[in-house]
């Protein structure tokens, strides 16, 4: 993408390829929109679900910015095809609806948090109180029920079958991989196969498909959409690989949460993973659980 934006514009040194200044503009539209679509006609709801859309506490917005990023790339060379059903100002045209897959993601993916943070009986979240903590679990379901409505009604907005099919199996993805982490299975939740298939579900696959999304309305071919969906899903993956380690590393300033909460919530990440490649009896750790401190204090000395 970099290259592509390079190419571009020439003056863009390489310096200034920080990728969020680059759609900077672009992401606060994405923001205000973002506002627009999320008010809700009851007091309670709308200020429910407007709560991580607000200004401070909107997140890093990573998602938006790699399919701003993505659109950048894919546009500079869009088929003729994909002119069909368009009006005479393609490139906006074209943009605009790329820019709503980007909202239609983030709607998802908040959606997700609310209903993460209620099945967790997490506290924080960005920073601030979650919103089952602040509001109550109650609120925050219907909050993201609201949210995955407005997302659906802005997803069948794009007129486009196999788009509406790609993100609507995001969110069975995001149920099938938040169930997959529930197990107490100790094969599975110690098996590296397994860690991978639920963070493509948890994580990448929302990344991956909306990548795909966006080239799919670009015109392009099932190649390069497929190629668009490919970097979707490594990014996504190394995304929670690296949210992971931050589990470990980070500080309830730098994580907007407190660190440690994957073990405490019995969550096995991949450092934990790897740790067991060199330290096998970590396993016995594992398979007690991490409900016991005592157990989370013996795994943190492998790690
Ligand atoms: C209702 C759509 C829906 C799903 C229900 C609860 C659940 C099933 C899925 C949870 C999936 C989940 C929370 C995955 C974690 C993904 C992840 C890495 C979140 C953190 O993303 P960041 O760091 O967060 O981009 P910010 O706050 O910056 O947006």
């Amino acid at each position: 993408i970099a290259r592509q934006m390079h190419h571009q514009s020439s003056s863009l040194a390489q310096e200034h390829l920080d990728p969020f200044s680059l759609v900077a503009d672009e992401l606060l539209l994405v923001g205000h929109r973002l506002r627009d679509m999320v008010i809700a006609e009851v007091p309670k709801l709308a200020s429910a679900a407007e709560y991580f859309f607000k200004l401070g506490v909107e997140g890093k917005r990573f998602r938006p910015t790699v399919l701003l990023l993505m659109a950048t790339a894919l546009n500079v060379a869009v088929p003729e095809a994909s002119h069909h059903g368009l009006g005479d100002n393609l490139s906006t045209e074209l943009r605009t609806r790329q820019q709503s897959v980007a909202e239609i993601t983030e709607m998802i993916h908040v959606a997700s948090l609310l209903h993460d943070d209620v099945l967790d009986d997490a506290e924080t979240r960005r920073g601030v109180g979650s919103l089952n903590f602040v509001m109550g679990n109650k609120i925050s379901v219907l909050a993201g029920d609201f949210l995955l409505s407005r997302a659906c009604v802005a997803l069948a907005a794009l007129k486009n079958t196999e788009v509406v099919s790609l993100i609507a199996t995001v969110v069975e993805h995001l149920v099938t991989g938040e169930t997959m982490q529930m197990t107490t299975a100790s094969e599975k939740r110690c098996s590296m196969e397994y860690y991978m298939q639920k963070t493509f579900y948890k994580t990448a696959s929302l990344i991956s498909n909306s990548c795909k999304s966006v080239a799919i309305l670009a015109g392009q071919t099932t190649e390069v959409a497929m190629l668009a969906y490919e970097y979707g899903k490594n990014l996504g993956l190394a995304f929670q690989v690296i949210d992971d380690v931050l589990d470990f590393t980070g500080t309830s300033a730098s994580l907007g949460k407190g660190p440690l909460s994957d073990i405490r919530h019995g969550i096995v990440t991949a450092p934990i993973l790897f740790a067991m490649e060199e330290y096998p009896q970590l396993r016995e750790v594992i398979d007690r659980g991490f409900d016991d401190p005592v157990n989370v204090e013996l795994a943190l000395e492998y790690l």
